[in-house]
């Protein structure tokens, strides 16, 4: 725990958030010679334990690489070169590197990259205060705004050149820029995802997303023995109305093929609701303020973007401190928000299309099912759809 009395007063840039965009950005930050404090509401195991993205694209993976948060990601993650679509009893794998040049994705947990950066930054980065809740940010039309937070029972302020909003999108840094500076975009779908972890082998080699009448349902994994699932349920689902027994009855009701298929059941060990929301915020900055994560964007999880886009951000923005402190100059920080958006925008999309063309929303007609249908038979049959859907996927290189 990092005691009150060795948090500094003052910084050059300060995050509020300890999810993967705040420590990855302090990492870069660090790394650059570039001064920074991470304050985090949470405790340390709240923050390492909350179950969240399990897909990382090349980019995220060369950016943990390039600041030597990797070498657990490389020695344990699954490299994976596909993932399976299913629709109507039939199967489809879209293979990443015949499809975009050689691009793959890495299998390893949100949980796993966030503890490799709080591990690595205890040890020798930015001081990183938990317990350490943000009540605002005062002073955001000026160059000198101070981060207003509560550590230890006691009121403490950090006065910053910069102040970063990694703080997800229930933050306060977004609401300390004026509400009249700001653009919201916003998607909320009709339907929630319930996420479970069970103690038993994975029953595909790869992902598997699949279109069924009675909803959507995804196969993920954590490791060779640990299995992560997802069924569409309605919104404002009780995971107490499903009982182990009833959540393995319907994936394997939703994930069958006509040649048939079978599902390995185990111990469920973790169950949560998830809603589904598409939201962006423009511009990504004012002032002396940014936004960068979830705090600026969500995506529905179907894309496996959410993670991916918020390291995407930090990536550009480290970039334009290092370039800050070494010239002086701000031209990549004035570009930061247009930098970040045309990938963002990007993502929207691509987790809208993956979302709506895989999941069954209770209203819908026919004949947006037979669209749907029609989607996923065009994606088997043509070379061009399918490299579409694997270019989103695996992370396209956009600014
Ligand atoms: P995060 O929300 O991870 O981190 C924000 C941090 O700020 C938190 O630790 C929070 O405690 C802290 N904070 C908030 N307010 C604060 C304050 N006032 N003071 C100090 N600290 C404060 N993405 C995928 O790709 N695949 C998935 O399957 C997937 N599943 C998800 C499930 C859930 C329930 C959620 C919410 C998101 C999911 N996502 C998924 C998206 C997720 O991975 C995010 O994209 C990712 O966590 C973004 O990271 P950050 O921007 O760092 O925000
Ligand atoms: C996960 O493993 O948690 C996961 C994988 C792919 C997704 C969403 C979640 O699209």
């Amino acid at each position: 725990m990092t005691d009150t009395a060795t948090l500094p007063e003052r910084t050059t840039v300060g995050i509020v958030g300890a999810g993967p965009a705040g420590l990855l950005l302090a990492r870069l930050l660090h790394r650059a010679g570039v001064d920074c404090v991470v304050l985090e509401s949470r405790d340390r195991a709240y923050v390492e334990q909350r179950q969240r993205a399990g897909i990382l694209e090349q980019g995220t993976v060369d950016a943990l690489r390039s600041c030597g948060a990797a070498d657990r990601l490389d020695r344990e993650s699954l490299v994976h070169d596909g993932v399976e679509l299913r629709w109507d009893g039939r199967a489809h794998r879209i293979d990443f590197p015949a499809l975009t040049g050689g691009r793959r994705v890495w299998v390893y947990a949100q949980t796993e990259v966030v503890k490799d950066l709080i591990a690595l930054q205890l040890a020798d980065g930015a001081p990183l205060a938990f317990e350490a809740e943000v009540s605002r940010v005062s002073g955001a039309d000026t160059d000198r705004p101070v981060v207003h937070y509560r550590h230890l029972g006691r009121e403490r302020t950090l006065a910053c050149d910069y102040v970063v909003g990694c703080d997800g999108f229930h933050g306060v840094v977004r609401r300390a820029i004026p509400q009249q500076e700001l653009r919201s975009y916003e998607r909320v779908y009709p339907y929630s995802w319930l996420g479970v972890l069970a103690d038993v082998a994975p029953s595909s080699e790869e992902l598997v997303y699949a279109h069924s009448p009675r909803g959507f349902a995804l196969l993920s994994m954590r490791s060779p023995t640990v299995s992560r699932l997802y069924l569409q349920v309605p919104n404002g689902e009780d995971p107490a109305d499903w009982p182990d027994g009833r959540i393995w009855d319907e994936l394997d009701a939703r994930l069958a093929l006509d040649g048939g298929w079978s599902l390995k059941r185990g111990p469920i060990t973790s169950k949560a609701v998830l809603p589904m929301r598409s939201h962006v915020t423009e511009p990504m900055r004012f002032g002396r303020i940014l936004l960068a994560g979830d705090a600026a964007h969500i995506v529905p999880p179907t894309g496996a973007k959410g993670l991916n886009l918020a390291a995407a951000d930090v990536v550009v923005l480290a970039r334009a401190f290092a370039a800050l402190r070494a010239s002086g100059s701000t031209d990549l920080l004035d570009a930061y928000s247009d930098t970040c958006l045309r990938r963002v925008w990007r993502a929207e999309h691509f987790s809208w299309f993956m979302t709506t063309t895989l999941h069954t929303d209770p209203e819908q007609s026919a004949f947006r099912t037979r669209l749907q249908l029609s989607q996923l038979d065009r994606i088997a049959s043509s070379r061009h759809a399918a490299a579409e859907l694997a270019e989103n996927y695996a992370g396209l290189d956009i600014g």
